[in-house]
């Protein structure tokens, strides 16, 4: 990107063969509770893992909503929602709100493409809903967001289950003692203001999208269950399965069990103190997930009267200098930024056509690799993603200049890596994990994100850490030098030569510098044109340009010898407030391969024949 357009932002946004399995001692303390405690809000302690393989009690459908843009509803006695009381009719009590008589709108889905008038709504909104339930006897319930942008508050039967901030990521709020049998209420508040001390911050080159953009489920699990693991290839043999399986809940010495049964592996072991089992399986043998090969294995794990079964691929990922190996062996990353929008209808993406659409695309673009955009996608998207064999870059919105001198900020980055990681630690897909995008290149920033590096380390030493950098420079040279590149494994930097910065030609004469002996991944590169709109290859918006931008691009970034990977901007346009040249981007980013209405650029093409043809980065 152009120092220009550094400038414009950075301003805008100040305003376990053999089976052992080995009782865990030391490093339980490093997946412990820490993030969630020290997170601004009181996120439930729980976190469960793998909810879509569980049976559970799904609450997607209509709910009937309130919109309430002066929080009206929070107020005490009559005026407050969350008791979803309903007058009966005669009655003379004042009561100044009915659930049952309000409209309806769909979970899961963002209230924004569901109602004409709710387009550009951003603050308060109630959602409400009964179901029916018969609580089992020695079980624990607990209600699955799997997101709620931006910030939550959630109410079974009147009461206060648990308040969430974040909203790209999964949250369970335990309702065990709240729930009834026969029906029940639930209420929830959702918030979706942007706050300056946000993540992300006030300003987005997206939509706001609120709601509860994501599925809702009631989970009944077991007194004791399995609600977290992670099971690994390790990276010196790629012949054993490390990791382990947590059991909330479990008395010191509680059986656990561990199948592959395809692989004919089986382990089993107890519980220590914290009610972990450490694993270690011999593994030989395995036929390892790669996008060639994505190969997946049941995994049915046993505690008690708790199963939870999963589908996972083995496989290892690291670097060597400026290599990515891919079970040991140099790969190229042919990629392509997503971000979580809907196909056709636009709003999030959150449904199995959604996602098969756009990772369709990506296939038929030749790319093994997808860069999921600004922040956590919905599950179904990693999950297709382990099974259409696409690499996956997973990322946080830490997104331009969010508040990096306050140390709650900080906290509230850090509790969605640690929601993000344990939601997706599971998917062999995932190999990079995306501490930020674009952001300024100061000393505070610096510390701020090489700590959220050090977490990411911590929390899953088996995958990469990156960021998307900005670079520096003029139009002959540019460097990648941002100091926080030291804290990364593998160097992300997003620019923008032919589009804010000089014509397509502008990149014919650049030169890199790079101070890094690490792989790099051009993050985006791009330029908009409106999809039909046609020209000569130097008129903007067309067709012929972005086409043009991606010929010059094409050849520049292949100058860059430690070149591992790109995803240039974007698979499909997206809609964003900032995008309002009227007939040309009429409310939508127009950088997309292809329209919202699935109509491919010339572009497209472009890149399809560099990846068919394996031209652009090369391993050594
Ligand atoms: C960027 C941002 C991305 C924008 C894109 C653009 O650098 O990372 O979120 O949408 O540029 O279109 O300007």
């Amino acid at each position: 990107m152009s120092g220009k357009k550094i400038a414009i932002r950075v301003k805008a946004a100040l305003a376990a063969g053999s089976f052992v399995f080995l009782l865990c001692t030391m490093t339980v303390a490093l997946h412990a509770q820490t993030p969630a405690a020290a997170a601004p809000t009181t996120p439930a302690p729980t976190l469960l893992v793998a909810v879509d393989q569980r049976t559970v009690l799904s609450l997607n459908g209509d709910w009937h909503y309130i919109v309430d843009p002066y929080d009206n509803g929070l107020g005490s006695g009559r005026s407050g929602y969350p008791m979803d009381e309903e007058v009966p009719a005669g009655s003379n009590k004042l009561q100044e709100y009915s659930f049952a008589k309000s409209p309806t709108i769909k979970v899961p889905g963002d209230w924004n493409t569901q109602k004409d008038s709710l387009l550009y709504y951003e603050g308060g909104f109630w959602y409400e809903r009964h179901f029916q339930y018969q609580p089992h006897v020695g079980h624990r319930a607990f209600l699955d967001i799997g997101a709620a942008n931006y910030r939550s508050r959630v109410w079974v039967n009147g009461q206060l289950l648990c308040t969430h901030e974040g909203g790209f990521t999964q949250f369970d709020c335990e309702a065990t003692q709240a729930v009834k049998a026969g029906e029940n209420s639930v209420v929830i508040f959702v918030d979706s203001t942007r706050i300056a001390d946000g993540v992300p911050t006030l300003k987005t080159d997206w939509w706001n999208y609120g709601g509860l953009t994501r599925d809702v489920s009631l989970v009944t699990v077991p007194q004791s269950f399995i609600d977290d693991f992670d099971l690994h290839l390790d990276r010196a043999t790629r012949s054993k399965i490390e990791g382990y399986v947590h059991v909330e809940g479990a008395q010191q010495g509680t059986r656990v069990s561990i199948d592959l049964p395809e692989a004919k592996l089986h382990a089993d072991g107890v519980t220590d103190a914290s009610g972990r089992v450490a694993v270690n399986l011999a593994a030989r043998g395995l036929s390892l997930w790669s996008p060639e090969n994505p190969r997946l294995y049941r995994v049915v794990l046993k505690s008690g009267d708790d199963t939870l079964t999963d589908e996972m691929g083995f496989r290892t990922i690291e670097t060597s200098g400026s290599e990515i190996l891919l079970n040991g062996k140099p790969i190229v990353l042919h990629g392509v930024c997503i971000h979580a929008e809907a196909p056709y209808r636009s709003g999030r993406a959150n449904n199995d056509q959604d996602v098969a659409t756009l990772l369709g695309w990506v296939k038929e673009l030749g790319a093994n690799y997808v860069r999921l955009a600004h922040y956590p996608h919905d599950q179904r998207m990693t999950r297709l993603a382990d099974k259409m064999g696409i690499l996956v870059w997973s990322e946080v919105p830490v997104y331009w200049a969010v508040e990096f001198e306050r140390e709650d900020v900080f906290a509230k980055s850090q509790q969605q890596l640690h929601e993000e990681i344990r939601r997706d630690r599971d998917k062999a897909s995932v190999i990079l994990w995306s501490i930020a995008n674009e952001t300024p290149n100061n000393p505070t920033r610096t510390t701020f994100l090489t700590r959220s590096a050090n977490f990411v380390h911590q929390e899953d030493p088996t995958r990469l850490v990156t960021a998307a950098l900005l670079v520096r420079g003029d139009s002959k040279t540019k460097y990648i030098d941002d100091p926080l590149g030291n804290a990364l494994d593998v160097i992300g930097f997003n620019e923008y030569v032919g589009w804010y910065e000089g014509t397509p030609e502008t990149a014919d004469s650049i030169e890199w510098k790079v101070a890094f002996d690490k792989p790099l991944i051009t993050s985006e590169f791009g330029g908009g044109a409106k999809a039909g709109m046609h020209g000569a290859n130097d008129t903007r918006w067309s067709e012929e340009y972005q086409a043009e931008i991606y010929r010059h691009q094409i050849t520049m970034l292949n100058k860059i010898p430690q070149l591992r990977g790109v995803t240039p901007w974007i698979l499909m346009d997206f809609r964003s407030p900032v995008r309002n040249l009227p007939g040309i981007q009429d409310g939508y980013n127009r950088k997309g391969l292809i329209s919202d209405q699935g109509q491919k650029k010339a572009a497209f093409y472009v890149l399809q024949k560099a990846y068919k043809e394996n031209g652009l980065g090369h391993a050594e």
